[in-house]
């Protein structure tokens, strides 16, 4: 490039001493000059002397053109040399990708066989022509392998000017100087060795994994003491070959707690292998014979920035684990949290301890507090209804003040029947229902928030409050998800349980001797029981009927509750028609459409819907879809041959084994079933 402009800089005094040497011949040669014999001399000296000026312009130009060509010559050969003997193999290309040019160290990669002439789309198969075509001046990194070697390839674009020495080159019928299009510049770096020692170091990062035995206890307790001493040694015999085939260590913590060290590598053999299932069977065996079939929780945490993360990783794991029921594992790694096996449909606990652990200590975070606001879900109903007046009678029982926190534009129709009764009857306070915002403003330092019958922040009535309080009990029988409220001091969260109800009501029971139901309140009780399992046939367990009795002990009424719980005649006509046009899929899977428009609650509709088509002779899984504003809305039921919770997981939603719900935003109805098809057809389903 300088070499250019140093000859054109040149040419400039030539020409002055050109246009110099015409003008005096012109002037002075002319014949009208010829009279004076002075002005004709000085005419053609100056003429000579201009000429002579010129000459030697073009020669010192010529001179020093060639001094600076031999240095360029030099440089470039040596860089050509450099480019040559480099051991970073190096290609020049077509657009194409046919190459022009290569190193030594560039044919080597393939034993000379990608060579002048081939192309480099051969060898390095990540590089596409789009690649090639699209490369410019600043580089662009293709990571490829060939024969078992990575190379990171740095693609440039150089512009044929910008080389046009390299025709000077020795090796120049090399390059065909006829092709006027652009060279790509590759340049390839091994990065097999680091790439490995990449992979190694993430493989030997520790994963920190705590295995909960679920119902240890349960298990444990029809046993004598030598049995349970042998069932205690083959449970750590198992776990230990567990873990060492995996090239880990195990460290019981407690009678049922072990702690597991082990290789990130190995993670995915857990999993995958299905090991973990194959123990809980093993020990399921061993242990057969007693009445309560056993089941085991693991949480894994990895990829902490400390072990001190990477553990406590660990222990939300478990939580989420337990949370979800047990008898699966759960992976933190950082944010991500992936879920496995738990599949067997939840096994209920046959023990009330954890009710009256949780009514006492539930006691004493109350007795500090003055004002107590409870919370249900969003669209409530009688289950979250229900809960939120046990906990109401508790913190009367404490002569706390105490409210209900109900958005009137957020109720299902027996919520309104209820609030109604209870205003009626004029035995309880006028705020004991207050809406959101009155609750938002009366909050204050001396109050504690209860959230009922939901533990996921975003569905409650009033999200404000949950901001708001400092202090937050949880009492819930949904499984936890990842939107769950943090930081609660209690949270009693049972997925076994039919109903919150039943968990409120069982807590009554251990919460003080003096609270005596009334009527009204044990109706309400069982009535969110009795939504909440369908008539006693969902997940019921035997503590549900425990608790109906100690219900009905205390004057609930059945034919109160279902008359509360009757359905208007159009509502019967709208599931009726709906069910009409059900469409059953694979002969297994009701699946039912709703136009939300003729509805005034079509969420509660397709819950009636999917509960109704469920009871069809079989039916796996039933499937009512609406669409609301932008967004489809699924309600799903089983029985126990699938598990919905599943299916509602991988579309987004959740809930549980036998009842579960979703949301799909920006689809069709159509368009919705398609997805739900496609989860249904999925293989890894059953
Ligand atoms: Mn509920």
């Amino acid at each position: 490039m300088e070499r250019r402009t140093a000859k054109k800089l040149f040419l400039i005094p030539v020409y002055v001493f050109v246009l110099l040497a015409i003008y005096f011949f012109i002037v002075y040669a002319t014949p009208s000059s010829f009279v004076t014999s002075d002005l004709f001399i000085f005419g053609i000296v100056s003429f000579i002397a201009c000429l002579a000026a010129t000459v030697f312009c073009i020669i010192i130009s010529k001179v020093s053109s060639q001094n600076e060509r031999k240095l360029v010559d030099v440089v470039k050969t040596g860089e050509y040399q450099f480019m040559q003997t480099n051991i970073t193999p190096l290609a020049f290309c077509e657009r194409s990708g046919s190459i022009v040019w290569a190193n030594d160290a560039f044919r080597s990669i393939s034993d000379g066989h990608y060579d002048v002439g081939k192309n480099i789309c051969g060898l390095f198969t990540e590089i596409t022509k789009q690649s090639l075509h699209d490369a410019t001046a600043d580089p662009t990194i293709v990571m490829s392998s060939y024969e078992g070697k990575v190379y990171q390839v740095k693609l440039l674009c150089v512009n044929k000017n910008d080389y046009e020495d390299i025709k000077d080159l020795k090796d120049e019928e090399k390059i065909d100087e006829k092709k006027q299009s652009d060279y790509v510049m590759a340049i390839c770096y091994d990065e097999t060795e680091l790439e490995a020692a990449k992979l190694a170091l993430e493989n030997s990062k520790l994963a920190i994994g705590l295995i909960n035995l679920d119902n240890y206890d349960e298990v444990s307790e029809g046993l004598d003491e030598f049995k349970i001493s042998v069932l205690r040694s083959f449970v750590e015999r198992k776990l230990s070959r567990f873990a060492s085939e995996n090239s880990g260590v195990i460290k019981r913590l407690e009678k049922d707690k072990f702690m597991l060290l082990l290789d990130v590598s190995h993670i995915n053999t857990i999993t995958e292998t299905k090991s973990y299932a194959q123990i809980v069977e093993e020990i399921r065996n061993e242990t057969a014979g007693t009445e309560n079939s056993f089941t085991m929780s693991i949480g894994i945490g990895i990829s902490g920035r400390t072990i001190e993360e990477t553990y406590d990783y660990a222990k939300t794991a478990l939580n989420l684990a337990l949370g979800r029921g047990g008898d699966q594992i759960v992976i933190k790694n950082g944010k991500d949290v992936s879920f496995h096996g738990g599949r067997e449909g939840t096994k209920e606990k046959t023990k009330r301890v954890r009710a009256r652990i949780k009514a006492w200590s539930f006691k004493e975070v109350l007795d500090i507090k003055e004002r107590v606001f409870i919370m249900g879900h969003a669209n409530a109903d009688v289950d979250s209804f229900g809960a939120a007046l046990g906990i109401y009678l508790m913190a009367l029982s404490m002569d706390k003040e105490a409210y209900i926190v109900l958005n009137s534009d957020s109720l299902t129709a027996p919520v309104v029947e209820l609030m109604k009764l209870y205003n009626e009857t004029g035995q309880y306070s006028e705020k004991m229902f207050i809406s959101g915002k009155a609750a938002l403003d009366l909050f204050n330092k001396n109050s504690m928030l209860v959230v009922v019958d939901h533990n996921n922040e975003k569905i409650s009535q009033e999200p404000k409050l949950i901001e708001a309080a400092d202090t937050i009990a949880i009492f819930d029988h949904h499984r936890v998800g990842v939107n769950s409220i943090q930081g609660a001091v209690i949270s009693y969260i049972e997925p076994n349980a039919s109903s919150t109800c039943e968990m409120i009501a069982e807590m009554l029971e251990y919460f003080d001797d003096n609270i005596k139901l009334k009527k009204l309140e044990a109706e309400t009780l069982l009535a969110g029981i009795v939504v909440d399992t369908n008539n006693f046939t969902s997940q019921t367990g035997a503590r549900t009927f425990d608790v109906a009795a100690f219900l009905k002990q205390n004057g609930a009424e059945v034919s109160f509750v279902r008359k509360l719980l009757r359905e208007n005649f159009s509502e019967i006509k709208l599931v009726s028609e709906a069910i009409t046009n059900t469409e059953i899929y694979n002969d297994s899977y009701a699946i039912a459409k709703f136009d939300s428009s003729i509805s005034s609650q079509p969420l509660v509709t397709i819950a009636l819907i999917a509960n109704e088509l469920i009871e069809t002779r079989g039916i796996k899984a039933s499937f009512a879809l609406t669409k609301i504003e932008d967004k489809v809305h699924i309600s799903a039921r089983s029985i126990d041959e699938v598990n919905v919770q599943v299916i509602m997981e991988k579309l987004g939603g959740g809930g549980h084994h036998s009842s579960a719900a979703t949301q799909i935003e920006g689809v069709s109805v159509d368009e919705a079933i398609d997805r739900l098809k496609a989860v249904l057809d999925s293989p890894d389903l059953v």
